[in-house]
């Protein structure tokens, strides 16, 4: 059923397909970049392989949705009324469109989620069903895999009508589908494990974030925390962990529910989505180690030092492509000192913020020493009554596969191909390096 967005999304595909065309026909053998052992052995760093146009990040000037910085995103969605945090619903159709939303888009795009947000009965029982002490990213990653069955793009291509110029459609649908359904999920998934399995049914009045908040029982301004979240996560370009197991699952043509499945796997790693709970493990750490009193610098340095020390890494700080503050981080901070910069745990990760990065460069391993987005996020959920941390990387996932989604339904509409990159082996490595030529089959 075509929708304004559809009919856009469609109209703006048909427009950009000739510019791909003619990458690949008539500049195919243009060089981008040469790749170096280290590269080759250190996870592909700086490589430029992929492609995407939903987002773009900038090692100093950090994220850009559409060509849009965080600022100006924030700055420009269309919000709820008497809200700070924008539409997330108005998020997705900037991602998909590249444009922002003007009214009448909005009430579309919020009428489309709205009316597929319900969840399937053998959602609830998946959840029931898990083993005790699964990992709520485990059962969040389940419960959208159990929800594959549901996948339009997958019947279409088992009836083998589907064309292949047609893939994007059905993509389209199954991810507005999946995303509408996730506040519930994860509202499920946090009441069964916390919450004695009391969930709050959705509101159908409210928003994305609203309805997440409300679900969540939690009051104002939670709904905007939520909205906040969900936009800051949602895409980083399509190198990081999550945003390319998505698109390499999506790319052999498994559909949304599978391929955004493997993408929460990937996300769930403490190098990447993870760390937002582990900066909280290791602040409690803290806390109990004080007795909850707020540690002096020198005290908070010898823990930072005792991690390093022991062969860990300081979660929240770091990055693969950043090299200054993540913007991500920088805004969630500009929320706590304005809401919540009394509360003792946001004090301990504001001294965090000035001693970690000195002690990191003075240890001279880290490329980047500065906070990324995980360094704050979990505090903000803490302060609201959010205190199961390990919950912290579903909050994560919704944002994220709104990202995902978006990149998946062009990598279908452009029709890019399954990936498949080459390996080499290490005697190869060996004789490129004595400076001799190796023969491999591309
Ligand atoms: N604490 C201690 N050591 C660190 C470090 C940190 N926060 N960040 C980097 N290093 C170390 C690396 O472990 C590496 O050590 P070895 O040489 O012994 O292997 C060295 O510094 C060089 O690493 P790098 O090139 O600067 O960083 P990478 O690109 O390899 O890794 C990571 C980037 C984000 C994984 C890394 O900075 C890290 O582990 N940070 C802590 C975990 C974290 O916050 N992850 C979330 C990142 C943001 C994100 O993806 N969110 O989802």
């Amino acid at each position: 059923m075509a929708t304004r967005l559809k009919d856009k999304l469609h109209e703006k595909i048909v427009e950009w397909r000739p510019r791909t065309e003619r990458l690949l026909k008539e500049f195919g053998n243009v060089v981008v970049d040469k790749v170096t052992i280290s590269q080759v052995i250190g996870g592909m760093r700086g490589v430029k392989a992929l492609v995407t146009d939903i987002s773009y990040l900038d090692p100093f000037e950090g994220i850009r949705y559409r060509g849009y910085t965080l600022p100006e995103v924030f700055e420009k969605l269309p919000k709820p009324k008497g809200s700070e945090m924008p539409y997330v619903e108005g998020l997705f159709y900037l991602l998909v469109t590249g444009d922002m939303p003007n009214e009448d888009d909005l009430q579309d795009i919020l009428d489309e989620f709205n009316k597929r947000r319900i969840l399937p009965r053998y959602v609830y029982e998946v959840i029931d069903g898990m083993p005790c002490c699964s990992h709520p990213m485990a059962i969040f990653s389940a419960v959208v895999t159990t929800l594959q069955r549901e996948s339009l793009f997958a019947k279409k291509y088992a009836s083998g009508k589907l064309h292949k110029l047609d893939y994007w459609d059905s993509t389209y649908e199954d991810s507005l589908n999946l995303i509408a359904k996730m506040p519930e999920i994860a509202t499920y998934i946090y009441a069964k494990l916390y919450r004695d399995g009391k969930r709050i049914q959705s509101n159908p009045y409210l928003d994305f974030g609203g309805n997440f908040a409300h679900m969540m029982g939690i009051g104002k301004p939670y709904d905007d925390v939520s909205r906040m979240h969900f936009i800051v996560h949602a895409d980083h370009e399509g190198g990081n962990v999550s945003a390319h197991t998505g698109h390499l699952v999506g790319s052999s043509l498994s559909d949304v529910y599978l391929s955004i499945s493997s993408m929460i796997n990937g996300l769930a790693g403490p190098l990447h989505g993870l760390a937002n709970q582990e900066v909280l493990r290791w602040l409690h750490h803290v806390m109990e180690q004080m007795d909850g009193v707020v540690p002096t610098e020198d005290q908070m340095k010898k823990f930072v030092w005792e991690t390093l020390q022991s062969g860990q890494v300081v979660p929240g700080f770091g990055h693969a492509v950043l090299r200054k503050t993540d913007p991500r981080y920088m805004l969630q901070r500009e929320w706590s000192l304005k809401h919540i910069a009394e509360d003792p745990i946001f004090k301990y990760v504001d001294m965090l913020y000035k001693v970690v990065p000195p002690i990191l460069l003075e240890q001279g391993k880290a490329k980047n020493p500065w906070p990324n987005v995980d360094a704050q996020s979990g505090v903000i959920q803490w302060h609201y009554g959010v205190r199961e941390y390990d919950f912290y990387t579903v909050l994560f996932g919704i944002g994220r596969a709104i990202g995902i989604c978006a990149n998946l339904i062009w990598d279908r509409a452009l029709g890019y191909p399954l990936e498949r990159p080459k390996s080499i082996t290490t005697a190869m490595l060996e004789d490129l390096a004595a400076g001799k030529e190796i023969i491999a089959e591309d």
